[in-house]
């Protein structure tokens, strides 16, 4: 293996640059590198300053992930940080890309920061359940000041360039070629003395408000509900205002390795990986090429048909979007520009960006303007037969090598695609609702899919910032389909004597952004419901007839005032009551034990059949559905991972206590049984 490391001259400048694609993680050969570099910068008199530079698309993006949880490799990263920091002549730092973590640690430790105009700057530990821990929550408060430290160590979130400067984490932007500036600005500060010492500083954390923690901590309750680790982050900048540099960095890795240690840094740092391998289609040749894709044609401008638009024209790709009549086009053309003024009112668009945005979308009732699309996505009406008729009429006018998409959420992707001559070419790209907002993208392959269609669907959900993940042709997909035993059992509980309440209490406990009938009630009961309110079969049948149709309606499984504020319904209780009368079905105290063992265990089961199936690549797979589709808590890994952390045994045990109460809607995955009994692992 080469040296990731290199050093170079430039005049009394010794450029130090650094060589470890993709992002320049900071890996044992990498630190030890900048060690030796330092020494021998510090060792030789020629030397009066050095620059630290990165090759490639990025400033080292920080710590090497994938050498958690094996044998530490020295030097640390601390230790790397301390050196540059004791250097006797001045270091200098020249960010491009992301300096994140472990890689803003180094920046820090540098004396001196200068960054492109476009580079980003943070610490995204938190992400992955820790916390910077080579002394960056003691060094980001005394260089950028508490406030911001506490913002970026807290959140994750990273800063830009311009941002980093006016808060002196950065020392000075530079245009155009990064090195040369470096080292121009590395020969203006050859001699100053005493150089700026990051962990020397007291400027910025003297004056620094106690109170500003709780302030903090209560803005974001929400945000930080059920994770550890933004709470370590706000310890220990605190920690930064009240003790002594030697004492804090102690503080610090003690809180850094009570985190490591802990089960949610395991399933936070299962995730960033599960995210990035969802993105790889398994089997594929090296020689298929994804097709390319210049202009897009939605059909339907609805609310699916809107938000699936915005993604594209975000990205700076033309979108024609089509409608039957004027009135719905110009809703839906009305609602787009709503949604970009009211991005725009909160700062994330500029109104240039909004207009070029605006300027790059066609909304015609003309269906023969699909003709010239290179992706036409449909995003119709929920029906069989409209999708099957759209779609062949499709094929009459879309040209030749043009994906063709539906945006269906339960249907089978392979009858939509036989109504076309050209199944190849078909697939289902399923967005989730607001389309514009949420992650995830299911990305459905049908039997006859051609692999280039696959491949430009998931570059393509790269470029407008998704993630998407690959399900095969069944009723549900990944997501929905495991989300069906949930909602059936959820609702046989409440016959049994659960109350919505209690169901929902359980599942935000376990860390959902809300339970089942919370869920239901946000999305319309009536959704999927035959409209004829004289047919009343289930619970769910009799809410609808009432026209208990959720939050639109002020009224679903809970009462709601005028500020969509829920309270438990009586008049459900009692329609709850009599059904259950009805069904002869016994009601009961329902524990909180069980509501988990009946509502989350058959989810896992679902993904054991889903992976069994070969509906999903792989079981991480339908973690990143979960937990970016639905909200699954990351610091859970998601439901295979959650289960792999339960134990499979205990899994497969609480089922087989449940499953008389589930008959007839349930029934064992072997796979599950198999992997229980041989004590193996969905995920790793
Ligand atoms: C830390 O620093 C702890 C310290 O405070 C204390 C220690 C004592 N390590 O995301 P991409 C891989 S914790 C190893 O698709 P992009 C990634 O898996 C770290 N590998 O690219 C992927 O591999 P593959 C704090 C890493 O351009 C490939 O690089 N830092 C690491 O969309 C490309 O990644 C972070 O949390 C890593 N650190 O985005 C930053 N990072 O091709 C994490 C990436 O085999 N990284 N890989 O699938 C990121 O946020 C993004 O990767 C970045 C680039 C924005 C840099």
């Amino acid at each position: 293996m080469t040296d990731p490391i290199s050093t170079r001259k430039h005049g009394d400048v010794l450029i130090v640059l650094s060589n470890n694609p993709p992002v320049n993680a900071l890996s044992a050969a990498v630190r030890q590198g900048l060690v030796d570099a330092i020494d021998a910068a510090e060792a030789d008199e020629a030397v009066k300053a050095v620059v630290i530079a990165c090759e490639g698309q990025t400033f080292f993006a920080g710590a090497d992930i994938t050498e958690f949880g094996k044998p530490p490799v020295m030097p640390w990263l601390p230790m790397v940080v301390d050196r540059i920091e004791t250097c006797a002549k001045p270091v200098v730092a020249a960010i491009h890309g992301t300096a994140l973590g472990g890689g803003l640690e180094i920046a820090l430790g540098c004396h001196y920061r200068v960054a492109v105009p476009d580079a980003k700057l943070g610490t995204p530990e938190v992400k992955l359940g820790l916390l910077p821990g080579a002394g960056g929550t003691q060094r980001l408060p005394r260089v950028a000041g508490v406030p911001k430290a506490l913002q970026m160590c807290a959140t994750g979130s990273p800063i830009g360039a311009k941002e980093a400067f006016d808060c002196g984490l950065v020392d000075r932007l530079v245009e155009g070629d990064l090195v040369p500036h470096a080292v121009a600005y590395a020969e203006e500060v050859r001699d100053t003395r005493p150089l700026p010492v990051s962990s020397e500083r007291q400027d910025r954390i003297a004056a620094a408000d106690p109170a500003m923690f709780d302030e903090f901590r209560k803005a974001n309750g929400r945000k930080f509900r059920g994770f550890d680790a933004p709470e370590a982050n706000i310890r220990a900048v605190k920690i930064a205002t009240e003790k002594p540099f030697v004492e804090g960095v102690i503080e610090e890795r003690k809180l850094f390795m009570e985190l490591m240690g802990g089960g949610q840094a395991r399933a936070q740092q299962y995730f960033f990986f599960a995210e990035r391998k969802a993105a790889k289609i398994e089997g594929l040749a090296e020689v298929v090429v994804p097709r390319d894709i210049r202009k897009v044609g939605i059909i339907g401008a609805g609310t699916m048909g809107g938000g699936i638009s915005i993604n594209f024209l975000s990205a700076g790709i033309p979108v024609t979007i089509v409608e039957m009549g004027q009135e719905a086009l110009d809703r839906g053309a009305g609602v787009i520009a709503k949604n970009y003024q009211a991005s725009a009112a909160k700062g994330r668009f500029t109104a240039e960006q909004v207009e070029k945005a605006m300027g790059l979308l066609s909304p015609t009732l003309d269906f023969q303007a699909l003709a010239d699309c290179d992706l036409v996505i449909e995003a119709v009406y929920e029906n069989m037969d409209v999708k099957k008729e759209v779609f062949g009429r499709l094929d009459k006018i879309a040209k030749p090598g043009a994906v063709l998409a539906s945006n269906t959420s339960y249907l089978n992707v392979d009858e939509i695609a036989a109504s076309t001559s050209r199944p190849q070419d078909v697939l289902g790209l399923h967005f989730f609702s607001p389309a514009n907002v949420m992650k995830l993208l299911e990305v459905v392959r049908g039997a006859q899919t051609a692999p280039d269609v696959l491949l430009t669907a998931m570059r393509l959900a790269k470029k407008i910032r998704k993630v998407a993940v690959v399900a095969g042709v069944c009723h549900g997909f990944i997501g929905n389909r495991i989300l069906m035993p949930r909602q059936v059992e959820a609702m046989k509980l409440l016959l049994e004597g659960a109350t919505p309440s209690q169901v929902d209490r359980v599942h935000v406990e376990f860390g959902m952004p809300m339970g089942p009938f919370q869920m239901a009630d946000l999305a319309g009961v009536d959704i999927g419901w035959h409209r004829d309110p004289s047919r009343i079969e289930s619970l769910r049948d009799a809410l609808c007839a009432i026209e208990r149709w959720g939050q639109k309606k002020g009224a679903g499984f809970y009462d709601y005032d005028e500020k969509r504020r829920p309270s438990p319904s009586p008049v459900v209780q009692d329609i709850i009551e009599k059904f259950a009368a009805e069904k002869n079905v016994e009601r009961r105290e329902i524990s909180d034990d069980e509501i988990v063992e009946r509502t989350l265990y058959p989810m896992v089961n679902e993904g054991a059949k889903i992976l069994e199936e070969g509906m999903a690549q792989r079981a991480s797979d339908i973690d990143v559905v979960w937990v970016y589709g639905y909200g699954w808590p990351v610091y859970r890994g998601g439901p295979m991972h959650w289960a792999d952390s339960v134990g499979l045994q205990t899994i497969v045990d609480g089922l087989k206590r449940q499953q008389e109460r589930m008959q007839p809607d349930f029934s064992f995955s072997q796979l599950l049984l198999d992997k229980a009994a041989k004590g193996e692992k969905f995920t790793r």
